[in-house]
């Protein structure tokens, strides 16, 4: 008996020790490239937390829609199959209806008025809309401000008649161009650049990041400067893993969230200009007139009716949208 007893103490100490030196796994997934400035920003999260946390914790990335879309990013971190992701703010409006507030398009055009409603009270009151559904948000990065690509020039919203233009999974960007006279399509992010190939669809609409770092360019001839919606991306992790924590774990990973944030916005704003050189080799870039773009703002009434009513939370849209 005491024999058997000599064992199993021995197993479990050998147990509690390897436990005890066991490192914390954070994964975190996305759905953009290894080139893409938010990929970047979750490198300098994961040297951050493993540095400060002495491996304690340790940080996994798999880019490139390896854990699946923006959906399948969002579902797999409130699962906490993963324990991180990011993705635009649209994708979240289906699990959480607040998140409409940012398909507002024609409202924001400067970014330091919109980085500091996203990192006031408004960004926090609206990312605790998250937490019922087990994310916590730790802030927002840069995807940047959105124009149309399409195989046309499009200088007014007569010239989207007929066109198929590829929209995010929201039924808000679809109400957005089926105003303007477009056909909109929803499509995965993942599945866009093969759907403007073979011709699926006619039109999309990213920031020059994303149409540089995803070769949009290679299978559109125009890029019209729209600017029709400010995207910014929230990073967030999985609530019940962030409260298991350790205090001191908590607070370096909001630590290298914060100053992740800090590099990305600076670094986007520099890829954003090289990424839209490069895309002017390939493209034609137009350059709309104010004219040209209130002709699209002014068939928006619908799309802001539609967004108080989606968010039904006019505290929340007036913090925004006064
Ligand atoms: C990347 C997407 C992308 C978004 C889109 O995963 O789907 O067009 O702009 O950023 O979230």
């Amino acid at each position: 008996m005491k024999k058997m007893l000599t064992i199993a103490v021995l197993v479990l100490a050998m147990a509690g020790v390897s436990r005890a030196a066991d490192p914390v796994l954070i994964t975190v997934a996305h759905g953009a490239t290894e080139d893409f400035t938010a990929h970047k920003s979750w490198l300098l999260f994961e040297e951050i937390v493993e540095r400060d946390s002495n491996g304690a914790l340790q940080v996994e990335i798999y880019p490139n829609q390896q854990m699946g879309g923006d959906r399948e990013v969002i579902e797999a971190t409130q699962l906490g199959n993963i324990q991180c992701g990011h993705t635009s703010l649209s994708p979240l409006a289906s699990f959480a209806k607040e998140f409409y507030i940012w398909d507002t398009p024609f409202t924001f055009t400067d970014r330091k008025k919109i980085f500091e409603l996203l990192d006031g009270a408004p960004g926090q009151k609206l990312m605790s809309y998250l937490e019922p559904i087990n994310l916590k948000g730790m802030g927002f990065v840069e995807n940047g401000f959105r124009n149309l690509t399409a195989n046309k020039k499009v200088l007014s919203p007569d010239d989207l008649r007929g066109i198929k233009l590829r929209v995010m999974e929201n039924k808000l960007q679809m109400l957005t161009w089926s105003s303007l006279g477009a056909n909109p399509t929803p499509i995965a992010f993942g599945e866009l650049f093969t759907a403007l190939q073979q011709k699926t669809v006619d039109a999309q609409e990213n920031p020059f990041e994303l149409i540089y770092t995803n070769k949009f360019y290679e299978v559109q001839s125009h890029v019209m400067i729209t600017n029709h919606i400010y995207s910014p991306m929230l990073i967030f992790i999985n609530l019940e893993f962030f409260e298991g924590l350790a205090p001191g774990q908590r607070a370096i990973i909001m630590k290298a969230a914060r100053e992740s944030i800090v590099f990305n916005r600076k670094l986007a704003l520099e890829n954003e200009q090289k990424a839209r050189d490069i895309i002017a080799r390939h493209c034609t870039i137009v350059d709309l007139t104010p004219e040209q773009r209130n002709a699209f703002r002014d068939k928006m009434g619908p799309v802001y009716e539609e967004i108080r009513k989606q968010v039904n939370n006019d505290e929340l849209v007036d913090l925004f949208l006064k």
